[in-house]
C-alpha cells in the first residue's frame, strides 16, 4: 500500500510515513492512560474531540484496560521519550524544549503518544488529530507513521488585544484551541490599554467598574472576572498553554487614569477615549498615590496569575524623560519579582537596566535595536514579533477590509520566510526565547473578523516558531497548509484565501 502523504503544520522535527495500514477512528475507539491526573486530562481531551469526531462517547481506561476488536489510542508518560532538542534551539532553553518533546507511533488498531511531559503528550495528540482524515467512505483514518518531534523555540505565542475591543471568555477559549491546533503554547492577554481595563483587581475594583465598558469606536465593551481568567488558565493549561497576562504602563493608561482620579496631576478623571492614537496618556512618578497604585495592580496580576511570566508593557510613552520612565516600569518589575514572577516588557524596556532574565518583546524593527542588542548581552531574553511579519493586525494586501497598516502589509509568505535569530542585528543567537504574533483590534470587533485575519497566517508564524531551519520551505509550507481549510471550514472559521497559496 502506497504511503500516504503527510501533511502537518508545524512541520515536525521527523515523520516517516510507514509501509503498513493506516489506524482507522472505527465503532469502536477507546484512549488507555496512566495513572496519573495529568495523563488522565488529556485522555480525556482526546476522548471528547474523538467523540465528537465519531459522534460516540469514547471511553478512557487504563493502560491494561483494552477490550477486544477496540482501536486505541495510548497516552504513555516516560522520561525516556523525550526526543532532544535541536541544535538551533538557545542554550538555555533545552531542557524546556526537550519537556515538550513527543513520540507518535501509529499503526492498524493502535497509536501511541508517548513523551516526557503533560505538555509534550498534548502536543503528540494534536499532531494525530491533524493526521485524521476522513475518506471518500466518510472513514476517519490516519496513515501509518512514526513522528519524533521536539520544538525549536519554547516560546510560541500569540498576543490578543482584549483593550481596544473585548473578547468574551468562550471567544477568548475559541483562540486558545486554535493556537493549541498549531502547537503554539504561550496566549499573552493585552488587558489594559487606554480605551479600558478588562480584569477585575481585587485590590482596585474602581478599574473594571468605572472603565471597563469602554472601547474603539465600534468595539465591544467588556470585562473578565477573576473566576473567569481561572476557567480560562485551567482550559488553556489542558491543551499546553499557558497564559500571560499584560497590563500595560506607564503609558497607554488612560482607563485607569478615570478610574482613579488621584493619579492625574489635577486630580480630575480625564473623558473615555474611543480613538486610536496612541502616546498621550501617562502615570506621574511624583504623585503620591502613583507608587501604591503600581505596587496594587503588578501584585494582584502576579497573584492571579498561574504561569511563570507577568508582561508590565512599557510602550510608546511618547511624553516622558528616561528618569520618570525607568522609575515607573522598575516599580512595576520589582512588584511582578516580588510576586514570584519573571518580568516581560516591549522593546523600550531595553533603555533601562533590566534584571537577566528580563524578557524584551521586540516590536518595531524601524528605530535602532542597539538598545535591545545590548541589553540581550546582558542577559535579557528576547521574544521576537517583528510587526512587519507578525502584526496580524496588518492587512494581508491593499483590498483586506479589516486591519491596518502602519508596518506594510503582512501576506501569508511575509509571516513565513523570515528567521528570529536575525532580527536584531548583533543580538546573541541564545538570547532568542521564541517568536510571538499579534493581532491588535483598533480594527478587529468580532471574532470572524479577527479569524480571518489569523488564518492562515497563524499557522505560519506557528511553524516559524516550532520547526527548524533546515525543516523549513516556503514551497514545502504552501503544499501542507493548503489541506487546513479541511478543519477551519469544520469548525465554522473564515479565513483569508490568499492568492500566494494553491488551495487544494
Ligand atoms: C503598536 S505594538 C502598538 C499598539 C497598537 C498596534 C497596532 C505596541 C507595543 N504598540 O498599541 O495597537 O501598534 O498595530
Amino acid at each position: 500500500m502506497q504511503p500516504e502523504a503527510i501533511e502537518l503544520v508545524p512541520q515536525p522535527l521527523r515523520c516517516e510515513p510507514l509501509d503498513s495500514d493506516p489506524f482507522v477512528l472505527g465503532a469502536r475507539p477507546a484512549v488507555l492512560v496512566g495513572d496519573t491526573p495529568d495523563e488522565l486530562a488529556v485522555g480525556v481531551l482526546a476522548a471528547d474531540l474523538l467523540g465528537r469526531l465519531t459522534g460516540r462517547p469514547v471511553e478512557v481506561r487504563g493502560h491494561g484496560g483494552a477490550l477486544r476488536g477496540e482501536d486505541v489510542l495510548v497516552f504513555r508518560l516516560a522520561a525516556d521519550a523525550a526526543v532532544p532538542a535541536p541544535a538551533s534551539t538557545p542554550a538555555p532553553d533545552r531542557e524546556a524544549v526537550t519537556a515538550q518533546s513527543y513520540r507518535l507511533e501509529v499503526g492498524p488498531g493502535r497509536a501511541q503518544v508517548s513523551a516526557p511531559t503533560t505538555a509534550g503528550l498534548v502536543a503528540g495528540f494534536l499532531t494525530f488529530k491533524q493526521l485524521l482524515h476522513a475518506g471518500a467512505d466518510g472513514v476517519q483514518r490516519v496513515p501509518a507513521v512514526h513522528v519524533e518531534d521536539v520544538p525549536r523555540y519554547r516560546w510560541r505565542g500569540l498576543s490578543i488585544d482584549v483593550a481596544r475591543s473585548f473578547l468574551t471568555l468562550e471567544e477568548l477559549k475559541v483562540v486558545t484551541s486554535l493556537m493549541a491546533q498549531y502547537k503554539l503554547n504561550m496566549l499573552h492577554l493585552h488587558l489594559t490599554d487606554d480605551q479600558a481595563w478588562r480584569l477585575e483587581m481585587p485590590s482596585r475594583p474602581r478599574l473594571t467598574r468605572e472603565a471597563a465598558e469602554g472601547a474603539v469606536a465600534g468595539g465591544r465593551g467588556g470585562s473578565l472576572t477573576v473566576a473567569d481568567l481561572r476557567e480560562l488558565t485551567t482550559y488553556a493549561w489542558a491543551r499546553g498553554v499557558t497564559i500571560v497576562p499584560e497590563i500595560d504602563l506607564p503609558g497607554h493608561i488612560n482607563a485607569a487614569l478615570r478610574a482613579y482620579p488621584d493619579l492625574n496631576p489635577d486630580g480630575v478623571a480625564p473623558p473615555r477615549y474611543t480613538g486610536i492614537e496612541v502616546g498621550f496618556s501617562r502615570l506621574t512618578a511624583a504623585l503620591p498615590a502613583t507608587r501604591g497604585f503600581i505596587q496594587d495592580v503588578l501584585g494582584d496580576m502576579a497573584r492571579l496569575t498561574a504561569g511563570p511570566y507577568v508582561h508590565v508593557g512599557g510602550d510608546e510613552v511618547l511624553t516622558m524623560e528616561r528618569a520618570e520612565y525607568s522609575e515607573l516600569v522598575g516599580a512595576a518589575a520589582q512588584a511582578v519579582r516580588a510576586g514570584g514572577k519573571t518580568v516581560v516588557g516591549w522593546q523600550e524596556i531595553a533603555q533601562m537596566p533590566l534584571e537577566p532574565g528580563t524578557v524584551v518583546q521586540v516590536w518595531d524593527t524601524r528605530p535602532s535595536l542597539a538598545a535591545v542588542r545590548d541589553a540581550s548581552r546582558a542577559g535579557a531574553r528576547l521574544l521576537m514579533s517583528p510587526a512587519s511579519r507578525v502584526y496580524l493586525d496588518m492587512k494581508y494586501d491593499a483590498s483586506t477590509e479589516a486591519g491596518l497598516e502602519w508596518a506594510g502589509h503582512v501576506e501569508v509568505r511575509d509571516a513565513y520566510d523570515w528567521e528570529p535569530s536575525t532580527v536584531v542585528e548583533g543580538a546573541d543567537p541564545d538570547a532568542v526565547i521564541g517568536v510571538e504574533a499579534a493581532v491588535w483590534s483598533e480594527t478587529l470587533h468580532d471574532m470572524d473578523t479577527l479569524l480571518a485575519m489569523l488564518l492562515p497566517r497563524l499557522a505560519a508564524v506557528a511553524e516559524v516558531a516550532w520547526t527548524v531551519p533546515e525543516r523549513r520551505s516556503w514551497e514545502g509550507f504552501c503544499a501542507r497548509v493548503a489541506r487546513q481549510p479541511e478543519f477551519w471550514d469544520r469548525a465554522g472559521f473564515p479565513w483569508h484565501p490568499s492568492a500566494q497559496v494553491e488551495w487544494g
